[in-house]
């Protein structure tokens, strides 16, 4: 459904003043969840730079009601708010907004236990691809090639295919989206709130800080993300997988930018691209990737 402009809600869910770096992927995520989902939502944040953004006292940063929660727990603790606005009668969409250490590493055992339980939840993995809040450390969502403060050469293995695990789980829905495409993202934020039980979005993006590019070209490495099919926008539903724009006018390889347009933007992949096998490991795993997705869509 196409969503208009003039429809969604003037409230800023994201105050001015907050402690967010400039050009900063969690602030707009955050902002565009304000927007898809108004004053319903209830947001439980784990450690990671959103809850530093969130800030305290006089200088809370958001309009929303938080529940910050330590690392592990960020799906337990929806599950219990979940159940407790259920008992109260009370109306709301419970939000995890975990970044992918707090997803994919530390959160993983309470995130897989919610899904199982098909918990009433949506559960957003903003990912930055590394443990940014910290002072940039890998993480399991990390890149193959990356430069972080632990792989000062690069690192050696390949990012998890988080989305995947999660359809594995057999959730009523997964779905990819963007920083660089907020009318899809909010368009799918929408959806899942429309859909009892668990709902899982894994939004792509990307830190000027962590990755080294310049706070001005947020927007245009996370689009170039997709346009390079470094990352696929789709979304899994009643045991389909669908692709989503631009992804799905993508599927023929010759149709992407090359994948050094994405690279060279970012200094955390410099020398990576004064190594051709090294590049060459890169763009096997992004055919992988797309093989893989399209075994799903396909089947
Ligand atoms: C049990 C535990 N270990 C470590 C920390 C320290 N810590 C706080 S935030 C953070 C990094 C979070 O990374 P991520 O989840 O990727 O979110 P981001 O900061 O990138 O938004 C770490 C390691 C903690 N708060 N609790
Ligand atoms: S380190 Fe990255 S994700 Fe964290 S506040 Fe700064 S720009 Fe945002």
């Amino acid at each position: 459904m196409a969503i208009s402009i003039r429809a969604l809600p003037r409230k800023k869910y994201v105050l001015p003043g907050n402690a967010a770096c400039p050009g900063c992927p969690e602030t707009m995520g955050l902002r565009f969840v304000g927007m898809a989902l108004g004053d319903k939502v209830v947001l439980v944040v784990p450690a990671g730079c959103s809850s530093v953004i969130q800030g305290l006292g006089p200088k809370y940063g958001m309009s929303m009601p938080i529940l910050n929660i330590v690392f592990a727990a960020g799906a337990a603790a929806a599950s219990g708010v979940a159940a407790a606005l259920r008992i109260r009668g009370l109306e709301g969409h419970v939000v995890v907004w975990a970044g992918d250490g707090g997803t994919a590493d530390i959160g993983f055992q309470a995130l897989s236990a919610a899904a199982e339980r098909n918990e009433d939840i949506i559960y957003i993995c903003v990912d930055n691809e590394a443990y940014m809040n910290t002072g940039i450390q890998r993480s399991s969502l990390t890149p193959y090639g990356a430069w972080t403060t632990t792989t000062p050469a690069g690192k050696r293995e390949h990012k998890k295919p988080m989305p995947l695990i999660m359809i594995a789980h057999r959730v009523p829905y997964v779905a990819t989206a963007s920083v660089g495409y907020p009318w899809d993202f909010i368009a799918k934020l929408r959806k899942a709130a429309r859909i009892r039980g668990f709902k899982y979005i894994h939004l792509h993006a990307p830190c000027p800080v962590g990755w080294r590019f310049d706070p001005s070209l947020t927007v245009r490495v996370a689009r170039l993300a997709v346009e390079t099919g470094m990352w696929i926008l789709y979304e899994y539903e009643n045991g389909r997988l669908r692709l989503n724009p631009p992804s799905d006018k993508l599927v023929d390889k010759s149709k992407r930018k090359p994948l050094v347009e994405y690279l060279k933007l970012q200094g955390r992949f410099s020398h990576l691209l004064k190594n051709p096998e090294e590049l060459r490991k890169l763009e096997e795993y992004v055919d992988a990737m797309w093989e893989e997705v399209m075994r799903l869509a396909s089947g």
